[in-house]
């Protein structure tokens, strides 16, 4: 694919960066969470932590998770022509310790696999004593109304999470290595081409339309013109282990996993807070306007997995989906 313009100059915009310690959950409340606008906050991990590849391995070894496999012609590709997206894509089920064979000998890098959004409710990983920290540092900020429960993401370096919104406030901590975040705010939604709703009709859950047409960093704004207003309006971040970036429900994000090896990180997604922040924002209704679209061929895919000799792995695939 070409893209007929240079990437133009980026005004980049700062986001605070606060110490947990310096914020009490009124804090909180009241600079980021009331009105809608994302943060880093630093200082997640104890020291003596790494959430290296082999402490993955020693508690997750044999666990088994959905991984997606994106393929390496995928970004190279218009987007428009994509008839799959995020958790819509390939995936493949493998114990921990297959992925992390995948990750230490490249091939995870060089077909872009991703372990992405996957719980960690039933694995040991849950009990440890980290993760219980974390989820009482998230109550001390206030966090108390999960709408998921932990999800981890493990990835090679290199792999792009393309740009999306979440109908839900999120938070993402950031454990081994470093991620790139490029942001936009709700009110770019129109300037960011996202695929329309009924697109759900035809292509279900696998292509979504809370995901956006353009890349970021290759605008093509003979295709896109309302790109360029989009541009002043983004916010690069980068996150690095011990960071967590509170997304609220609505800003636009993409995530690039930096440096040469791999990176992990847990995310969970809340309840909208205060409630009309969540009512009067469109894109959410967007987001359940699509869902509605995809119910028809959710079930036709139900239909056939549930005729398919693979049945069990096929339904655990579309629960994943959804
Ligand atoms: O870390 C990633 O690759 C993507 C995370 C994400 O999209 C999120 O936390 O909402």
């Amino acid at each position: 694919m070409t893209f007929a313009t240079p990437t133009p100059p980026i005004e980049t915009q700062p986001i605070d960066r606060v110490a947990l310690a310096a914020l009490t959950p009124e804090r909180f409340a009241a600079q980021y969470q009331r009105r809608g606008l994302p943060v880093i906050i630093t200082d997640w991990l104890q020291p003596d932590w790494d959430w290296n590849l082999d402490y993955l391995c020693d508690q997750l070894g044999s666990h088994e998770f959905l991984l997606r496999y994106y393929g390496k012609e995928r970004y190279q590709q218009d987007k428009r022509q994509w008839t799959s997206i995020g958790s819509g894509v390939k995936t493949h089920s493998k114990p921990f310790s297959e992925y992390a064979a995948l990750l230490r000998s490249r091939e995870a890098h060089e077909q872009d696999i991703y372990l992405a959004k996957c719980s960690i409710q039933n694995t040991p990983l849950a009990k440890t004593e980290a993760v219980q920290t974390i989820c009482s540092q998230l109550s001390h900020l206030g966090l108390t109304q999960p709408a998921s429960s932990l999800n981890l993401w493990v990835g090679p370096a290199g792999h792009v999470e393309c740009l999306h919104y979440d109908p839900m406030d999120g938070t993402l901590i950031q454990l081994h290595g470093s991620k790139r975040v490029v942001l936009f705010p709700p009110s770019q939604t129109f300037n960011l081409y996202p695929y329309p709703f009924y697109a759900h009709l035809r292509y279900g859950l696998r292509l979504r339309s809370w995901f956006s047409r353009v890349y970021p960093d290759q605008p093509d704004f003979a295709a896109f013109p309302r790109l360029r207003q989009a541009m002043q309006h983004r916010y690069d971040v980068v996150l690095g282990p011990g960071e967590l970036l509170y997304i609220p429900a609505g800003w636009w994000h993409e995530v690039t996993a930096l440096g040469d090896e791999m990176a992990c990180s847990l995310n969970r997604f809340w309840r909208v807070y205060p409630t009309p922040r969540a009512v009067f924002f469109w894109g959410r209704w967007r987001a359940y306007l699509g869902s509605l679209c995809a119910v028809p061929n959710v079930l036709v895919q139900v239909a056939v997995a549930l005729l398919s000799s693979q049945r069990q792995q096929k339904i655990k695939e579309i629960l994943q989906m959804l």
